[in-house]
């Protein structure tokens, strides 16, 4: 660690230390792990072999750049999804001349740091059908098909730096929101430190192209919208617009900023926008209805969400030990902005998310203190001091913390996960680096119970549910043949040029459509590839020896690659997914002559 890295540690030390002091900190509850015997905890996360669970996880990988997929409440890992990775095998061969590699490679560099994946919504319930998940690295957004769990558009998002915070525009995903936290030059691309400036961009939730984009006063964090497709809103943290952690720091108040959605929407039909790299921006300093309203909030907020009823939205403190609740219903009635603030509960120490069970209650997660609290947002309203109803220890410095189906208009109530980000003892150590915990809630009853913990790699952040008996039925088990498929008696070689070579060839069990083909030194060579199977789970791979190609193919999935066969002599192809007792012997050779 460098002196100048040293200090910065310092100062976060101090502004923890500080809080600590100043907080007047309600502990309603106690601080109790759940009294239950571990038998009795076991048979509530117990899933017998060969059910389901009864949830689906969706879990961002940090700087893995997939997502991750669990079930709950069991807490098996059972799939991760590759989206800012060139990973070989599903989604992606890391060679390039696949699809999958050249969307990636199109919209940036081959990895990313994801945060937060958010679900498509019909209606204000999960419709199961998209899934997003934000590269902050890359100012990226990606979307993920639910139906077949892969990764179908990847976007840079013109006009803004790491899109941090993203949310669907509820009730019917009219927009994906995106935040850009990091103020910078716009447009991008010369260096002009004073026209720094941070958007958030409503995106078109299948292209992921911006219909707009909307200056803000200070950079955009976590954000969310209200259940009528009216409010985007987002906390600001460096209303300062700082460029050091001092500076960031400076202010007693930053802002929750909410966008009129509609009035937005009226600016661009009159023209009152600028086009910023093929993008529109609005400057709501210049439209004729007022398109964003700036509300102050305590310290450096973090978390900003929305409850299901949709009457609130929560800005939480994180240097601050308060909750702010700002009724959405105020927001364009009141003069003043503090005026729609509804209530400011204390909660404790580094207050960073909000969820919800649905009944009433909020669920935040306190970093500084380990805890998430459980308190009642009417009561912290009308100011009576029982608003706090439970604590619970957690292991331990939680970040995002998400109840089972918090983020619809129906929450169940049942789950709440813990997503840490720090485990130190909690399991076997493997090194210097050390797994992050996860850990699963029961907050069915009036107290919480600590469930479990399950591991992450590091670092867990924000995850979603769905209900297994909603989503399940969605997921394909075979893929529709698309109309480039090599059908059962297509497999050939076509010569289309003195140096280039379109190979097309099927995959079942356990044979490839070619035995063997041939090619000359330096032809460019592409291989369409179709796995005609039609049963489930009955998935191939291709591997070419030494040309570090690796498909992996669906039933009924096809796959192209190309790439130039550059090393003469015998190379043989084989299938890298167990297919059959034949799946050693399913392979075949690419003989590649010498040019002479
Ligand atoms: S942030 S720990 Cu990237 Cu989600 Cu709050
Ligand atoms: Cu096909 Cu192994
Ligand atoms: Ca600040």
């Amino acid at each position: 660690m460098n002196t100048q890295a040293r200090q910065y540690w310092i100062l976060g030390t101090v502004v923890v230390a500080g809080l600590a002091l100043g907080a007047a900190c309600q502990t309603g509850g106690q601080t109790a792990p759940g009294a239950a015997a571990p038998a009795d905890l076991a048979s509530r996360t117990y899933v017998p072999v060969g059910e389901w669970d009864k949830y689906y996880a969706f879990l961002s990988g940090g700087q893995s750049g997939a997502v991750y997929v669990y079930g709950l409440p069991s807490g098996r890992y059972i799939r991760s999804i590759p989206v800012y990775e060139p990973r070989a095998g599903y989604g992606y061969a890391n060679v390039p001349g696949t699809e999958t590699y050249e969307m990636l490679a199109a919209s940036g560099p081959m990895w990313g740091d994801t945060h937060h994946p958010i679900l498509s919504e019909s209606g204000g319930d999960y419709d199961g059908k998209h899934l997003w998940i934000n590269d902050k690295a890359n100012s990226r957004i990606a979307r993920i098909d639910l139906r077949t769990f892969e990764t179908k558009a990847i976007a840079r998002i013109p006009n803004l730096q790491a899109t941090h915070g993203i949310a669907v525009v509820s009730p019917d995903t009219s927009y994906i929101v995106a935040n850009g936290e990091f103020q910078a030059e716009i447009p991008q691309g010369r260096l002009d430190t004073d026209s720094y400036g941070a958007v958030m961009a409503f995106l078109d939730p299948m292209t992921l192209e911006p219909r707009f984009e909307v200056l803000m006063p200070g950079n955009c964090d976590i954000n969310d919208s209200s259940k009528d497709g009216r409010w985007a809103f987002t906390t600001i943290y460096n209303l300062e617009n700082a460029v050091t952690v001092e500076g960031m720091i400076q202010r007693e108040e930053d802002a929750i900023g909410a966008v009129d959605i509609h009035a937005a929407e009226a600016a661009l039909e009159r023209g009152e926008f600028r086009e910023i790299n093929g993008v529109k921006v609005i400057d709501p300093t210049e439209t004729t209805e007022k398109v964003l309203y700036v509300i102050p909030v305590p310290k450096n907020p973090h978390g900003c969400d929305v409850t299901p009823d949709g009457k609130y939205v929560l800005g939480a403190g994180k240097l601050s030990p308060t909750v702010t609740v700002i009724d959405i219903s105020k927001i364009d009635q009141v003069e003043n902005p503090r005026d729609a603030i509804a209530g400011q509960p204390d909660v404790g120490l580094g207050p960073l998310h909000t969820t919800f069970d649905g009944r009433g209650n909020a669920y935040t997660s306190l970093f500084v203190d380990s805890q998430i609290v459980k308190w009642n947002i009417e009561k912290a309203i009308a100011g009576d001091p029982t608003y706090v109803i439970d604590r619970v220890d957690v292991h331990y410095n939680v970040g995002h913390t998400q109840a089972t189906l918090a983020e619809t208009m129906h929450p169940t109530g049942e789950y709440l996960l813990a997503l840490n980000k720090l485990s130190k003892d909690q399991y076997l150590p493997v090194g210097p680096t050390m797994p992050e915990a996860q850990e699963l809630i029961d907050i069915t009853g009036e107290k919480m119970t600590l469930l479990s913990s399950f591991p992450a790699e590091p670092e867990p952040h924000d995850a979603v549910f769905m209900l297994a008996e909603d989503l399940s039925p969605k997921v394909v088990q075979t893929e529709e043949l698309t109309a480039d498929a090599v059908p059962e008696d297509g497999s050939r070689v076509e010569r289309v040029g003195p140096d280039e070579v379109h190979v097309y060839m099927t995959a079942i069990r356990s044979k490839y459509g070619l035995n063997d083909f041939t090619v000359k030194e330096g032809d460019k060579v592409t291989i369409t590839l179709t796995n005609i199977e039609t049963i489930r789970d009955m998935s191939h791979g291709f591997a070419v020896e030494g040309y570090g190609i690796n498909l992996a193919l669906d039933p009924g999935q096809t796959r192209k690659v190309t790439f130039v066969a550059d090393k003469p002599g015998t190379h043989w192809y084989y299938c890298t997914w167990f297919c059959s007792a034949l799946h050693l012997e399913m392979r075949g050779r690419m003989l590649v002559e010498e040019r002479g």
